[in-house]
């Protein structure tokens, strides 16, 4: 049931421009490249939030989501040479280089489930001298330890790596990945897929079709996967669609995708010359028009990590149905200045959630509730 008188709300809309993407959406029509520049370009902020919250109650009732998880990154040695990236470094002589060995990333995973943890997620930095055999171990010595255990772990860009380290293919190196325990991929690596701004801020990093290729053969062989999106550094709103755009194409294929996240910018400590963190407006548009222009794929993420506590609470009334987790030892975007905590409380996040006058609802990865806090 709708909670939410869609006709009374909308007929308070200001912005003429948006009036044929609004009956298109009520219409449960698909929409353009245009309507999505239009979207991003009104300041009739409360018309597209509304409408980017009708569109998530039918998705997904009043459930709000958050997981128990933890983030894992085992090295921060990277052969990348990423202008926004401030956490990898590419000698690992660098006095900020590591590597966390079997041991640790063992011990990290124990400690997340003594807290409730139903997942890791595990990306890191492409580490020059270590073998695919590393990775696979990596995943294997956890399945062994943790048989329940959800592992999330290696982005495209990663499995890209694996590929070139091992000489197999794309689909032999996820199903040796798979075969040892691997459960699902993140999103990472996606940034912004215009070749344009790739080639300024990410110009050794594989393209789009490569991202997509991997993430869809995922798909194929039963593996799910989350996708992103970095916003908020030399981009257009034109480039941040047609984004949106290839992804959506992508799940018209295959359905596998779970979950979109748009990543906030982070502009510290890095080669960017970009000394502006996102905003508030900016963080919840862009939010709206994923849920408004990614219609096929289910859940679109609040990042609290990113956007912040307070934006990503407002963000469940702007689309967003899912705020993360508790994530325990954030490092990519604190690295680069982030000004959020570095793990939350499961407590605060279902705190957060009811006051947005959402359900929390305790999820596993694949969105299968655990508990839900009615
Ligand atoms: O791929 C790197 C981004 C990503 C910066 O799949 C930066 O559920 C902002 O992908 N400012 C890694 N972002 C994080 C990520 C993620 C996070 C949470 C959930 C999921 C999921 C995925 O972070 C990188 C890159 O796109 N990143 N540096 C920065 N300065």
């Amino acid at each position: 049931m709708l909670s939410i008188d869609i006709d009374r709300a909308l007929s308070l809309a200001t912005d003429k421009e948006i009036f044929p993407v609004i009956d298109k959406v009520l219409n449960g029509e698909r929409l353009s490249f245009e309507d999505g520049v239009k979207l991003f370009r009104t300041n009739d902020l409360l018309t597209l939030g509304t409408l980017a919250n009708y569109v998530t109650e039918k998705k997904n009732g009043k459930y709000a989501y958050f997981v128990i998880n933890r983030q894992i990154n085992p090295t921060n040695v990277c052969s990348l040479d990423c202008k926004f990236c401030a956490f990898a470094t590419m000698d690992k002589n660098d006095p900020k280089a590591y590597e966390m060995s079997y041991d640790e990333i063992v011990e990290k995973a124990r400690y997340a489930i003594s807290q409730g943890a139903s997942e890791v997620h595990i990306v890191g930095g492409l580490h020059p001298d270590w073998s695919f055999d590393v990775y696979l171990n990596m995943i294997s010595i956890l399945r062994k330890n943790f048989p329940n255990l959800h592992i999330k772990a290696f982005t495209a860009v990663e499995i890209d790596y694996f590929s070139k380290l091992s000489g197999l293919s794309y689909e032999e190196v996820l199903t040796k990945l798979k075969e040892a325990g691997l459960n699902s991929l993140p999103g990472g690596g996606a940034e912004i897929f215009s070749p344009r701004v790739r080639r300024i801020i990410a110009p050794t990093k594989i393209g789009w079709k490569k991202y997509l290729e991997i993430h869809k053969l995922a798909h194929k062989l039963g593996l799910h996967s989350t996708t992103t999106m970095l916003y908020g550094h030399v981009e257009t709103v034109e480039e941040r669609v047609d984004h949106m755009l290839k992804i959506r194409e992508a799940q018209d294929e295959t359905g596998g995708f779970t979950c979109f996240i748009p990543l906030a910018y982070q502009p510290e400590n890095n080669e960017l010359n970009i000394t502006d963190h996102t905003h508030g407006v900016d963080d919840l548009k862009t939010i709206a028009v994923s849920r408004l222009m990614l219609d096929n794929v289910p859940h679109i993420k609040a990042y609290w990590v990113m956007i912040g506590e307070k934006i990503a609470q407002v963000a469940l009334n702007f689309g967003a149905d899912d705020m993360d987790g508790t994530v325990m030892e954030e490092k990519i975007a604190h690295f680069a200045g982030a000004k959020s905590p570095t793990q939350q409380q499961k407590e605060k996040l279902i705190r957060l959630i009811k006051e947005a006058g959402k359900i929390p609802v305790e999820r596993d990865t694949l969105y299968n509730h655990i508990r839900v806090y009615e």
